[in-house]
């Protein structure tokens, strides 16, 4: 068995848990915040079997996808803030990041 952990972005998240669950695949979606942009994303785990990572691993492809977003960097600490000038820069998100686990014991009770 496969713990799939796949962080989405929001937009993206209700198409793809739409074709999981078409899929007969099981999910649990948790509300995360990416580290550098600190914005809200979606974390999915997916607890799978081994014959059925691919599966997922095509809906994240075929539903997640990339966008350009602008991000204005923070002034750097310590150095003269007067002078920064804080100019947009942009960064692209996505479409996914996809971690796959071995699963060493699942018990449901
Ligand atoms: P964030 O950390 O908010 O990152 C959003 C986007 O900003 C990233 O898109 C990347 O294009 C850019 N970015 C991130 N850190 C950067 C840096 N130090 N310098 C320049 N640009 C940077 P993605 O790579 O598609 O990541 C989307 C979200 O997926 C991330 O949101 C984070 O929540 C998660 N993520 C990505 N890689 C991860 C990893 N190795 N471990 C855990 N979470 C990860």
């Amino acid at each position: 068995m496969k713990l799939i952990i796949a962080i989405v972005q929001d937009k993206d998240a209700p198409r793809f848990l739409g074709q999981l669950l078409r899929k007969g695949l099981k999910a649990t979606r948790l509300s995360s915040t990416g580290g550098f942009l600190k914005e809200g994303n979606t974390t999915l785990l997916m607890g799978v079997e081994d014959d059925q990572v691919d599966a997922v691993l095509e809906v994240v492809r075929t539903n997640c996808r990339s966008r350009e977003q602008l991000v204005t960097p923070l002034a750097p600490s310590g150095g003269a803030v007067d002078a920064y000038v804080p100019y947009p820069v942009e960064v692209v998100v996505g479409g996914a990041t996809v971690f796959v686990l071995g699963v060493e014991t699942c018990v449901r009770t």
